[in-house]
């Protein structure tokens, strides 16, 4: 049997798309300085003009699903990292948009089985927010490598794909809700049961 666990070293060939919300652009944009020096201090290309990473802008962070979500699928990227803010101070559906935007993220990596990672702040003041994106320290860098740890993991866990598998491929995952299988229909338990491994 195996352990799988994922490495910050051999980042050769993988890729990423970084979305990033332009509302509380003072806080995303140190967000996006800090996961862009993650990434390039362990050997990715950042260039946008690049090969291993491209960026999309979208208005706020209840956005950010959707467009990640649709870049998941295009099966270009090994994750996709989502960075926001939203601040409490600023807006009465604060609960709504947060609320929103978890769920929508955690489904585009459950739908699309590319990890979607969640870069988003949300905290009461502004003065907090700037202090988790530079002042104090800088989240920005932790989602990045949360993208390297689960591009590399997610590598080894595809690449050890049980033989009754490797005939039906899913290689365009049928969308399901959250909570559903999008295993082919085909295998079944008692399929399962009567490999040998
Ligand atoms: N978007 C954010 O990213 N952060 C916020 O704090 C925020 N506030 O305060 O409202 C916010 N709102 C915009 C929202 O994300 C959408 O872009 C907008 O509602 C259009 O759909």
């Amino acid at each position: 049997m195996a352990i799988f666990e994922g490495t910050f070293s051999q980042t050769d060939g993988l890729r990423f798309a970084i979305v990033i919300g332009r509302f509380n652009d003072l806080v995303t944009g140190k967000l996006l300085e800090g996961c862009q020096d993650c990434l390039k201090r362990h050997g990715i290309d950042v260039n946008p003009h690049g090969t291993q990473v491209d960026y999309a802008w979208v208005p706020g962070a209840f956005e950010l699903p959707m467009v990640a979500r649709q870049l998941a699928l295009s099966e270009r990227y090994n994750a996709v990292i989502c960075l926001g803010a939203v601040i409490k101070g600023q807006t009465p559906h604060f609960e709504y948009v947060s609320a929103e935007v978890s769920k929508g993220i955690a489904a585009a990596g459950f739908q699309t089985g590319v990890p979607v990672v969640f870069g988003v702040l949300t905290t009461d003041t502004m003065q907090q927010a700037l202090e988790r994106a530079g002042i104090k320290s800088n989240l920005g860098w932790e989602y990045g490598m949360s993208a390297l740890e689960m591009a590399s993991l997610m590598r080894q866990v595809k690449g050890t794909t049980p033989n009754h598998y490797a005939g039906t491929p899913v290689t365009n995952p049928t969308i399901a809700p959250v909570g559903h299988s999008v295993l082919p229909a085909a295998v079944h338990a008692s399929d399962a049961s009567s490999q040998t491994h």
